[in-house]
């Protein structure tokens, strides 16, 4: 599976570069949005829109600028959270941020630009296909209302404006972390199935996989924060002290069962699934197992 993972990935990467190489944009834009295009994320989500598609008998290569522009929208949104008005990051992807290395005026103009042309790629990549089952604005709507005013950014505006002196509570937690991580995950997951032409039925075990698999991921994540280093993650550490997080809610030990428990039940969410969806599986394994 090891493979196939990197298989993926150098599809994503090789599309991201060629991208950025024919952006059109003027040279001090280029040069900003090229160091984030060509930085080395784990394309995790991207990974997850051709899992997800190829389940469904898609092709990889038809897949590709979908799960390109899903990794520019989390891209985007990396850029805006590591800003000094948002988390004041130092490292990302083991280099300087985007706003540290061109000011923070170009940094947020990358962070649009990849917004904007990343809805355009899910565009294309839905027009490409023959036959389609369904609608182009049904596509995209699932990509928009993800990262929009109740999805990704609801989430991180209740996160960077939760009182951490305040009450620890599960459900602020999960609508955080729902919406700041998780419905990312949902849309990519949906996207691939969409381009695919999966049915609803199914469509509907997919979304509930990849919830459940961006809230494990997102917990992980919160547990890597305390236990692990900057050299390791490639980013900062101990950046949520300020906020609420799964450890401080149940301790590492208790975040780390609460992670397993939920990429359970992503596994369940498949089981009828057989084995087309064997790559989804590695990836759930991959996802409770990651110490990056
Ligand atoms: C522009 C969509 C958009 C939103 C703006 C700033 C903001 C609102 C939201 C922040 C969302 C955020 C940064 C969530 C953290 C998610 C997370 C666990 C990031 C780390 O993901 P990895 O480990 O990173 O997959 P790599 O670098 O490997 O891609």
């Amino acid at each position: 599976m090891t493979d196939y993972f990197s298989a993926r990935r150098t599809l994503v990467d090789d599309y991201l570069a060629s991208l950025a190489a024919r952006t059109g944009a003027p040279a001090v834009l280029a040069a900003p949005l090229a160091r984030s295009l060509a930085s080395a994320g784990k394309r995790v989500r991207g990974i997850l829109v051709i899992a997800v598609g190829e389940a469904f008998g898609c092709k990889a290569e038809k897949l590709v600028p979908a799960a390109a522009a899903i990794e520019m929208i989390h891209a985007s949104s990396l850029i805006l959270d590591d800003l000094p008005a948002m988390d004041d990051a130092l490292l990302r992807r083991g280099a300087p941020t985007l706003h540290r290395e061109f000011g923070e005026d170009l940094a947020i103009l990358s962070a649009v630009a990849l917004l904007n042309h990343s809805y355009g790629l899910v565009a294309q990549a839905h027009a490409d296909l023959t036959p389609r089952r369904w609608p182009m604005q049904q596509v995209l709507q699932r990509v928009v209302d993800a990262v929009g005013w109740d999805g990704t950014v609801a989430g991180e505006a209740v996160d960077l404006h939760m009182n951490s002196a305040g009450p620890l509570d599960f459900d602020t937690l999960e609508f955080i972390h729902s919406r700041k991580t998780g419905a990312l995950f949902v849309a990519a997951a949906a996207v691939g199935g969409m381009l695919a032409n999966i049915h609803p039925a199914p469509l509907q075990r997919i979304e509930v996989f990849a919830k459940n698999l961006g809230l494990a991921f997102q917990i992980t994540d919160d547990v890597l924060d305390v236990t692990s280093n900057p050299e390791t993650l490639g980013k900062d550490v101990g950046k949520d002290e300020q906020r609420l997080t799964f450890v401080k809610l149940a301790g590492v030990e208790g975040a780390r069962k609460l992670s397993e428990e939920l990429v359970e039940t992503s596994m369940t969410a498949i089981e009828s699934l057989g084995p087309a969806a064997k790559p989804l599986r590695a990836l759930a394994v991959m996802v409770r197992d990651r110490v990056r």
